[in-house]
């Protein structure tokens, strides 16, 4: 019997109340999905091995502690490690449920890269038995489950594998269910989004619903594997889509001169209009790669889906050159680059363009670039020997002629007219307008 867990009021608590012997759960990759996962997972009364490549994660799981940035996590994993709910590890162990949480990065030409997919296959191939069941929750191309299939069907012949339209009793379940959480408020959403589970099979997705819905307070729909992998890659793609147009409004604005949070503010008081946001490009793991995927399925027909991603990444060099025609503007002056993440108030920097801009305006305007970042103690490598310097907000102040918000961290939001009197603004994301 598992020690019982003090979950945080925010998740509620549904324990298994007699967590049978075969109540394992093997998260292979404990980021920023699978760790969240790990985590809730075993408070609601699974037994968890999280595994991951990196001996240095798992030694700082296994202390307690957490090596992301991410809301209710650390008291998460600290109570789960402290009641022996969940144990980290290099090695894949035997388990009632697989979960693959590894990332699907996209290669050259934009094309999704499934390795680390195909890696965690391969090592749970030789661990698994009959009766377990495999879930992909890594955002992936169409078709990555069946591959899944394949590369467990040729390492285990002694295994009935299931395939598309197999009627005969396989020996184990796969199934493909997508992580739909939002970064920051990853443990909350984990137990109360619905959850989109398909099977390789229908008997499939029964099997790995048993999983889901002993932790999720949302509804669990099943569906097949490929529904479920596009309905993924479609979600982030509309969201895309979405911001593509902001961004390109954005610039349609700056043309004919007029103000763009004004023109959306009021837009969107027709009762069927929501625009996004503008901002300085878009960032993350997610909205800034998935619909590559879905891109790559089908290139001729993803008119809309590339050409979003497009005006997207375009945004981010439009916002470039608008700074350097500040900098131009005022020659000896210093500028204040406010924020690095690819959204406020996390410390994730993958995709982000705040962190591209800064980064490419270091390299040819060196000591005059102040970065402020209250996310990060240093800057990334790839500011080295720039000249460029991280400093606080008020510092920067002091020093800086040029202010530009690339990122709208709530510890910006206090600054009034007054701290930015006489300076030249730029406000990639409208934060001084609410
Ligand atoms: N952004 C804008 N304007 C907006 C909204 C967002 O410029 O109005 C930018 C953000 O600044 C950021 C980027 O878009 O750079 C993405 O941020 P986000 O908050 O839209 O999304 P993510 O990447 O943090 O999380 C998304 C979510 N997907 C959807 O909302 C459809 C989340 O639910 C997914 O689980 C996650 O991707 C994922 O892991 O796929």
């Amino acid at each position: 019997m598992n020690a019982p867990f003090d979950a945080t009021a925010a998740l509620g608590r549904k324990a298994l109340a007699h967590p049978a012997p075969d109540h394992q759960v093997a998260v292979i990759g404990l980021g920023y999905i699978g760790l969240p996962t790990a985590a809730v997972l075993a408070s609601y009364g699974w037994s968890v091995c999280g595994v991951d490549v990196s001996q240095k994660v798992v030694d700082t799981v296994n202390a307690g502690g957490v090596h992301i940035e991410e809301r209710d996590l650390d008291k998460l994993v600290h109570d789960a490690i402290t009641a022996q709910t969940l144990v980290a590890s290099t090695e894949v162990p035997t388990a009632s449920f697989y979960m693959i949480a590894v990332p699907t990065p996209l290669g050259p030409d934009n094309a999704p890269d499934i390795s680390y997919v195909e890696a965690a296959a391969r090592a749970i191939a030789p661990r698994i038995l009959p009766g377990a069941c495999v879930i992909v929750e890594s955002t992936s191309p169409v078709g990555t489950t069946e591959r899944v299939a394949a590369i467990i069907a040729e390492a285990r012949p002694d295994l009935v594998v299931p395939s598309d339209g197999c009627d005969e009793e396989a020996d184990i379940a796969l199934a493909y269910c997508p992580e739909r959480v939002l970064p920051g408020r990853i443990v909350n959403e984990l137990v109360h989004n619905d959850r989109v589970i398909g099977g390789v099979t229908p008997a499939c997705a029964e099997r790995a619903a048993v999983l889901y819905t002993s932790f999720v307070k949302g509804d669990c729909l099943t569906t097949t594997a490929r529904v479920a992998e596009t309905v993924k890659l479609v979600e982030n793609s509309f969201r895309d889509v979405n911001i593509a147009f902001a961004n390109e409004l954005s610039m349609i604005a700056d043309v004919i001169g007029v103000d763009v949070w004004e023109v959306i503010r009021l837009a969107n008081r027709h009762p069927r209009v929501n625009i996004l946001q503008p901002g300085p490009g878009v960032g993350g793991h997610c909205i800034a790669v998935d619909p590559w995927f879905l891109v790559a399925g089908a290139p001729a027909a993803a008119r809309l889906v590339r050409t979003a991603r497009e005006v997207n990444d375009h945004k981010a060099v439009h916002t470039e050159s608008k700074i350097r025609a500040l900098l131009d503007a005022a020659p000896q002056g210093k500028v204040a680059l406010l924020g690095l993440a690819f959204k406020p108030d996390i410390d994730d920097f993958r995709e982000s363009p705040a962190l591209e801009i800064a980064e490419a305006l270091s390299h040819t305007h060196g000591n005059r670039i102040l970065v402020v970042e209250p996310f990060t103690d240093e800057l990334p490598p790839a500011f080295g020997g720039s000249g460029a310097s991280l400093v606080t907000l008020d510092a920067a102040l002091r020093q800086a002629e040029i202010v530009v918000v690339l990122v709208d961290h709530t510890a910006f939001k206090h600054l009034s007219p007054a701290d930015l009197a006489g300076k030249l603004v730029f406000d990639t994301r409208g934060m001084l307008r609410r």
